[in-house]
């Protein structure tokens, strides 16, 4: 069977493993979750107890979570070059430092500010904000110095680490914490992603439009028909 990637929205960090998938050139079906409401639901917590996209419900029926994993088995999945370096490469450890780095530093730089958001205490929200406001600063400042003079994140094309770098960017456009312009280096990488079809790809998936694929996508499966197959607990 297909794989499917159950994607939250609006604007979920899982809009990474839908660019690689895309990339993978592997046949895989997308269900869609609403956040807060669906990703909360009973229906969806069969697959992700923890109520948090992404989830992956594997070819061979397996169901797992975390984009990390989630990224890295695509990665095994197809030979691509933008799958980012094998295990047994040099540049192995640059994706993983990457990847690392944008899920522990920058998407948890967000977090204070989508509490005070999401409905935190009235009395909690502005120390939210001023906390998630001073990290989200130090860890653009710690990624511009990452990518230093290159290109992409890791070797000499786009790869898995810039799809997951393009989800998680953008969140600054809502909580509009910095200027782009103070960071010219990752607004050039992003700007050289939003070129890709697979990124043009998965915005329009993510807002409901026509996407056109440049990969193997098979269109989307409802939430109540993907549990077919999958190897789910009783
Ligand atoms: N550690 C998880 C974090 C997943 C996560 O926090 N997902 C968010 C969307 S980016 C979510 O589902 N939030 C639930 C909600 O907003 O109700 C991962 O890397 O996949």
């Amino acid at each position: 069977m297909d794989p499917i990637l159950f994607y939250g929205v609006p604007a979920g960090c899982s809009f990474g493993a839908i660019v690689a998938l895309e990339w993978s050139g592997r046949p895989y079906r997308l269900c869609r979750i609403e956040m807060p409401a669906v990703v909360a639901s009973p229906a969806y917590r069969r697959f992700n107890p923890l109520g948090e996209t992404p989830t992956f419900l594997s070819d061979t029926g397996e169901v797992f979570s975390q984009s990390l994993a989630i990224l890295q088995h695509i990665a095994r999945s197809s030979s691509d070059p933008r799958m980012g370096p094998g295990p047994a490469t040099p540049d192995f450890d640059r994706l993983i430092e990457s990847l690392s780095f944008l899920h522990t530093s920058l998407f948890s730089a967000f977090s204070p500010l989508w509490q005070a958001f999401e409905g935190a205490e009235e009395g909690e929200k502005e120390v939210l904000r001023a906390i998630g406001r001073r990290r989200v600063r130090k860890a653009f400042d710690q990624l511009a110095r990452l990518l230093g003079g290159r290109t992409w994140l890791v070797g000499d094309g786009p790869t898995v680490a810039d799809a997951y770098f393009m989800a998680i960017v953008r969140w600054n456009d809502f909580h509009k914490v910095l200027d782009p312009a103070d960071h010219p280096t990752l607004e050039a990488l992003r700007a050289r992603l939003e070129r890709e079809p697979a990124v043009q790809f998965a915005l329009a998936v993510e807002h409901g439009q026509e996407a056109r694929s440049s990969g193997q996508f098979r269109g989307h499966v409802a939430l109540a028909e993907a549990s077919r197959g999958a190897r789910l607990a009783a």
